[in-house]
């Protein structure tokens, strides 16, 4: 059995935890109230004051916030501390121009990287590991997280970043990796670049993954597990509320441990709003108990997911969740990277395209691919080849710049994509990649 980074405070009583939790949130409402008057307003408009919120389950006068408030807010609108006193952004995707700018103070990323280090410790690491960390450097908090929390552990840590997968097997074999951090599509097509290379499971020394970001099935686990011979961990988190590790999966894998001492957990009804019980599905809310550079409280993730306070046998007592079962939104995930449809519509009004477009999402060797369809109108359709391979060239430049991949651009005659006579239907989605039922 592996053990624990902090083990008080991850093994801590139900009681103790709610009494953390309790004092920390009275502290962080009044710090929000009394910083950020983005928030402050959203108070008093909903009538509530710092003196109405004494426990956690005061949590339901307070207003939500959602993408659309980041959106509102950017850049500095939800600041809780002085800018000079932060020491680092990470970002993501917004739904349309606009990006999520996280912003932390050191004690921020301290938090975030323990929370990361927890997860590396379930997932059996110590400071003898070799921990190789392929997610994304940069501004996605995947690198930065996993990296942070590998330091923490002691754990020697190889900063590949993503992508390179020739150098990628070749430091995995000569340096002994013992723990991969990736996406586990990423993690899948390692395994089979291992496989193709004529490597057997057996042949490297990985022991454990540790892997997140998207959504991912059992199938997919066990797919992993067989081809890389290890025991593959999932892991959960958010920009909006650090990145990795808000919550993580213990030996058990059966539901993540969140964080408790640093994130509460709430589910809602999307469209009510209401807080459900323990046990039914909903939209998880998060609120940020004690960062200080962007604490936010009540986030609406979008993530659909179910908690669970059941015991678990690897002796933590943090509520868990199941892996995320879809999103309240529409907002893709393809090859670790963000989507929202309204970002693509935003490009294609940008260039001076009408709204008439299919997004297409496949997998394909354990690799996400992303195909637009867009009409031409009559004045723009050419029946030259080249003119219209060079629209398609120009566009796809113009989506990478906004989504930071590159899909492939096809565009089609004029009225060629069906009109729907409800809703349109804009998305295709023909990966399978949610367990429904399960864990
Ligand atoms: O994806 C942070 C992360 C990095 C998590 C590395 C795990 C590992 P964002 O780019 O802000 O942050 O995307 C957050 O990704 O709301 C979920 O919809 C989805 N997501 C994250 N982890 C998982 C997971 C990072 N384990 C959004 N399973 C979240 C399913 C996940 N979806």
């Amino acid at each position: 059995m592996s053990g624990y980074y902090q083990k008080d405070i991850e093994t801590a009583s139900r009681e103790q935890i709610l009494a953390i939790q309790n004092e920390k949130l009275v502290r962080q409402v009044r710090r929000v109230y009394d910083n950020v008057p983005y928030y402050k307003k959203l108070m008093d408009d909903k009538g509530v004051s710092p003196d109405d919120i004494k426990t956690v389950d005061d949590i339901k006068k307070l207003p939500f916030l959602s993408k659309a408030d980041l959106r509102d807010a950017y850049p500095y609108g939800l600041l809780g501390t002085d800018l000079k006193d932060c020491v680092r952004i990470q970002s993501t995707s917004g739904t349309t121009g606009k990006r999520v700018v996280a912003f932390y103070t050191q004690h921020d990323i301290d938090l975030w990287e323990e929370c990361c280090a927890r997860a590396i410790v379930a997932a059996g690491g110590t400071n003898e590991d070799v921990v190789q960390v392929c997610y994304g450097y940069g501004l996605f908090t995947g690198g930065a997280g996993l990296h942070g929390g590998s330091h923490k552990v002691g754990c020697l840590t190889l900063p590949m970043s993503s992508g390179n997968t020739e150098r990628q097997i070749q430091f995995m074999m000569d340096l002994n990796a013992t723990i991969l951090c990736c996406t586990p599509s990423y993690a899948a097509f390692i395994g089979e670049s291992l496989a193709e290379k004529g490597y057997k499971p057996e042949d490297n020394k990985l022991k454990a993954g540790i892997f997140g970001a998207e959504p991912w099935t059992e199938e997919m686990r066990r797919g992993i597990e067989k081809s890389l011979g290890i025991k593959a961990y999932d892991i959960y988190g958010l920009t909006e509320i650090s990145g990795p590790g808000v919550a993580f999966e213990c030996e058990e894998q059966n539901g993540m441990h969140i964080c408790e001492d640093h994130f509460y957990a709430e589910i809602i009804d999307p469209d009510t709003g209401e807080t459900l019980p323990e046990g039914e599905q909903g939209e998880l809310v998060f609120t940020s108990l004690d960062k200080e550079a962007f604490p936010l409280l009540r986030y609406r993730t979008r993530d659909i997911c179910v908690l669970t306070r059941e015991k678990c046998s690897c002796g933590r007592t943090h509520v868990r969740m199941c892996k995320p079962r879809g999103r309240s939104d529409d907002m893709l995930i393809i090859r670790g990277v963000n989507v929202f449809p309204s970002q693509i519509e935003t490009v294609l009004l940008n260039e001076g395209y009408a709204p008439n477009y299919l997004i297409e999402v496949d997998r394909k060797n354990n690799s996400d691919t992303l195909d637009v369809y867009v009409e031409l109108s009559k004045e723009m359709f050419s029946d030259k080849v080249s003119d219209v391979q060079a629209k398609e060239l120009q566009l796809a430049g113009a989506m990478r710049q906004m989504l930071g991949i590159g899909p492939r651009m096809h565009l089609v005659p004029p009225m060629t994509i069906a009109r729907s006579e409800g809703k349109a239907v804009r998305v295709v989605d023909k990966r399978n990649l949610v367990d429904k039922g399960g864990k």
